[in-house]
């Protein structure tokens, strides 16, 4: 399943089988086949725990007529085939996309699904980096099968009005018919309101469809007290149903008033980790059930909120999110590009790229209540910084409903604190530079001030240290130690929450995760990002305790 409820009762929709066959196609991959299990990443396989290369993914099918293949995430470029033919090709590990079959016979066919993980030229956004790109078919893959039109999305904004709350509903149909047609659209809100209303809808477009509905008796949906609504989406053709979408949403309005983040009116202060997708036996391939666990680890540490750092998320995590009222930062996939990164010929397109398919596959969940961009890119060079504006304004123009944020390296000359509605800031103190920790925000706050961000809110979106889970020093004064970690971030955290100018703070960060072995090993020990609470497999360090106590307080 794709996500955590039916998104279908009228559209045939099923899982791909799990077993795929899997054979690698470049040096230091597999002598021969294997059968291999979708959702996965390969390096969880023997001896292919440090392949960089093709990966051909290959299973029987049996299907026929308008076929949809929809993968949640293929890490990181995929190559879609049906027998032998290819049916579409996307770039970006962490969004989804689909790959259409139209009047095909009934029977048998091969799908195939080349993953590619290998870093070049044409890949702007997956580089060696502080986390790890992995290869595979790493989110489910459905298989759906579509009349003559389906729909494609839909797109639910709450609003609260004098005459209570409000819902804004866009739903896109796409004709796969060379002829017009008449539809009819059905629009429930179970136990709120019904709507309907004719679609013409024109041979191979996708037409939208609009309509507004005030529910006066809608309960808002609040951190940590989640109320969700299902909205459904029916398509008729001559009374008969004929293709469906079911989505979940909540009543809820974020709003920007000065120095404040407004959620229904109340101000938020936001208390959370940065957590990678990555989990020690499964690498960013990561199953419900350990989702979970690490949702519940956070609620217990005290949080409200996270970050889905540097990246979209399975949708699934989203709607585990939804359901438990944890406030979410999404942001779209980059960090740590300098101005010449920033100037690969292909940056600015797979930027749009993903922010596009972000928003627009993960527009209705009430949790994320803020879109992030370009972590730690260069903000303080005049072409960096126009970069910066223009995923802004994408971002404004794809949803005027929520704030725009990034969190901006801790480097002076930063040019984008005017541009962005929420200022964010990653700092280090006591890590990476000596200083008194509480100074050092202050610091910080004040340039963020001088410099375009006065009167807005801000947010301390990483703050960390680093421990080995298992290494220890008594006196506290070794780095890597247990102990050493929680003293630094005892000092960061009373110093963050006493500082009345910010909006909240995102420890760095939530588990160890594993870092690119190229230009990174030697940065990193054990090539893991070690600054987690809880290490790899989510053993908890001295520090899930001291961070539980000073969130709790
Ligand atoms: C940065 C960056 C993170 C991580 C962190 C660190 O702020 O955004 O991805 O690299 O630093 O551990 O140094």
């Amino acid at each position: 399943m794709d996500r955590l409820f039916d998104a279908h009762r009228v559209r045939p929709s099923r899982e791909a089988a799990p077993l795929w066959n899997f054979r690698t196609l470049d040096e230091g991959g597999l002598e021969s086949p294997v059968k291999t299990l979708v959702p996965g990443v390969w390096e969880t396989l023997p001896r292919l725990r440090s392949y960089r290369g093709r990966g051909v993914f290959e299973q029987a099918i049996t299907c026929g007529g308008n076929v949809r293949f929809l993968f949640g995430g293929v890490s990181f470029r995929a190559k879609v085939l049906l027998d032998g033919q290819e049916l579409c090709s996307h770039y970006g590990a962490y969004t989804a996309f689909e790959a259409l079959a139209e009047n095909l016979p009934f029977g048998k066919h091969t799908l195939t699904v080349e993953a590619d993980n290998r870093f070049g030229e044409d890949s702007a956004l997956h580089i060696p980096n502080d986390y790890y790109s992995y290869g595979g078919i790493t989110r489910p893959v459905m298989i759906q099968q579509l009349g003559d039109a389906y729909i494609t999305r839909m797109q639910v904004t709450p609003a609260m009005t004098p005459e209570g709350w409000r819902a804004d509903i866009r739903v896109w149909v796409r004709s796969l018919s060379d002829v017009p047609a008449a539809c009819y659209l059905r629009i429930t809100i179970p136990g709120l309101c019904e709507q309907g209303m004719p679609v013409r809808l024109q041979p191979r477009q996708e037409t939208m469809v609009h309509c507004a509905v005030t529910c006066p008796d809608a309960v808002a949906w609040q951190p940590l007290q989640a109320k969700l609504y299902t909205i459904e989406a029916r398509l008729e053709k001559d009374g008969i149903p004929v293709d469906d979408l079911i989505d979940r949403f909540g009543f809820r309005e974020v709003k920007v008033e000065g120095q404040s983040i407004l959620l229904n009116g109340k101000k938020l202060l936001l208390k959370g980790f940065n957590r990678h997708e990555d989990y020690g036996a499964f690498g960013c391939a990561i199953p419900v059930s350990a989702m979970y666990e690490d949702l519940s680890l956070m609620l217990d540490l005290g949080c409200n909120c996270v970050r889905t750092c540097h990246y979209p998320n399975d949708p699934r995590f989203l709607d585990l999110c939804d359901e438990l009222g944890i406030l979410v930062w999404e942001e779209s996939h980059a960090r740590g590009l300098s101005e010449k990164r920033m100037r690969n010929p292909h940056f600015l397109e797979q930027t749009f790229l993903c922010t596009r398919e972000m928003v627009q596959q993960h527009y209705n969940h009430p949790s994320v209540f803020i879109w992030g961009c370009l972590n730690e890119c260069a903000d303080d060079t005049e072409y960096g910084a126009d970069c910066y504006r223009q995923v802004y304004q994408l971002l404004r123009q794809l949803d005027a409903s929520r704030p725009v944020t990034a969190a901006l390296l801790e480097r002076a000359g930063g040019l984008v604190f005017g541009d962005s509605d929420v200022v964010s800031v990653n700092l280090y103190p006591q890590w990476y530079y000596s200083g008194a920790t509480g100074e050092q925000i202050a610091a910080k706050v004040d340039e963020i001030h001088k410099n375009g961000g006065a009167g807005k809110p801000i947010i301390l979106s990483e703050i960390g240290a680093g421990a080995i889970y298992g290494y220890h020093d008594p006196l506290g004064e070794s780095k890597w130690s247990e102990e050493r970690q929680c003293t630094i971030l005892r000092r960061q955290i009373e110093a963050a929450l006493t500082n009345e100018n910010l909006s909240g703070i995102l420890l760095w960060q939530f588990a160890d995760c594993r870092v690119t072995e190229e230009e990174w090993f030697d940065k990193r020990p054990r090539t893991y990002n070690n600054k987690g609470v809880v290490d790899e497999y989510r053993r908890p360090k001295m520090s899930y305790m001291l961070v539980r106590e000073l969130f709790r307080r």
